[in-house]
């Protein structure tokens, strides 16, 4: 049985990907760290260890203890946030990669670090953005991305380590809130209509970005790190398709099932700019063909869903 470390649990991504690899390979077998302590959560049917990523040596001591086969690497100070602090987005996001590159080479462990839709930038193709083309990314958080993938590239080349990688588009989910990212909005937007029918959007009304269901993200991550080695033409980073919308296209399909529901706009300008920099739907077919990647959610599909999930959760 395969032991999985995760780092930088306590997140959007982490919190819900904890529950779905311990449904899949045990809950003993799937050790969750955090900055905080999420003990009560993420500690309830597994192991949960405090751990700042940042610590290099704390982190080959849980992973020698453990006895760790994969590793999770999911801390990332997001866009937006990225842009308030670049050199606290650097220090985080290059420094927690670097010591999971650096464990993962020292203990023999395979490497999943997430990339983002980020990693492109305006000189990029913005339609059906290809897997391989110019990236010149114009945030901190999309050149700590980019660079993260170079890097995984070049452990993978110089030293065999098993690194691998998606970009993720905005992930939408109902368990735990992003923070401090450029998509976040059309989450956001799901719990402001529950609550009280109306949302202000930060982001443009026409300016398109790829976003995904977490349940397909998931899904992304263990059919990556399972795929035949023997096939991977690429590793860091699959561009990953989903759906891609508009604040104005999510807002007509929350309207199909709230007619009452209202959006204005309180446009944010770094967002605007980050949003506008950013492709308008990537090209996955290198991922369709080297690890059958699918996606199984669409709009529609999602929005029924979110909205099923947050009014339980609020009893609304
Ligand atoms: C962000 O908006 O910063 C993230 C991302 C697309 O990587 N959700």
């Amino acid at each position: 049985m395969k032991k999985i470390l995760i780092v930088g649990a306590g997140g959007q991504i982490g919190s819900e990907l904890t529950v779905y690899l311990r449904g899949i390979y045990g809950a003993g077998n799937v050790v969750a760290t955090d900055m905080r302590d999420c003990t009560a959560t993420l500690g309830q049917d597994g192991p949960f260890e405090v751990l700042d990523a940042l610590n290099a040596e704390a982190l080959a001591s849980i992973v020698s203890r453990y006895q760790i086969d994969a590793i999770f690497n999911l801390v990332a100070l997001l866009s937006a946030t990225g842009e308030k602090n670049p050199q606290l987005a650097w220090k985080i996001n290059m420094g927690a990669l670097n010591n999971s590159l650096e464990v993962a080479r020292q203990y023999n462990c395979a490497l999943f670090t997430p990339s983002s839709i980020g990693a492109f930038g305006p000189t990029s193709p913005k339609d059906k953005t290809p897997q391989d083309t110019v990236m010149q990314p114009t945030t901190i958080y999309g050149v700590c991305k980019y660079t993260g993938e170079m890097l995984g590239n070049y452990y993978h080349q110089r030293f065999g380590v098993d690194t691998r990688s998606v970009r993720f588009p905005g992930i939408i989910s109902n368990v735990t809130l992003p923070g401090g990212g450029t998509t976040d909005y059309a989450v956001e937007i799901y719990y402001e209509a529950v609550k009280q029918g109306r949302f202000t959007c930060p982001v443009p009304a026409d300016v398109y970005m790829d976003m995904i269901y977490m349940p397909d993200a998931l899904r992304a991550c263990v059919e990556l790190m399972e795929a035949d080695p023997a096939k991977l033409i690429h590793r860091n980073s699959f561009n990953i398709a989903s759906m891609s919308f508009t604040p104005e296209i999510i807002c007509a399909e929350l309207k199909k099932r709230m007619p009452d529901f209202t959006m204005d706009y309180d446009v944010d300008p770094v967002k605007k700019a980050i949003a506008e920099s950013w492709p308008n739907s990537l090209d996955d077919t290198c991922a369709r063909e080297e690890w059958g990647w699918k996606p199984e959610w669409d709009l529609s599909r999602m929005t029924d869903d979110m909205l099923e999930h947050i009014r339980r959760k609020m009893n609304k």
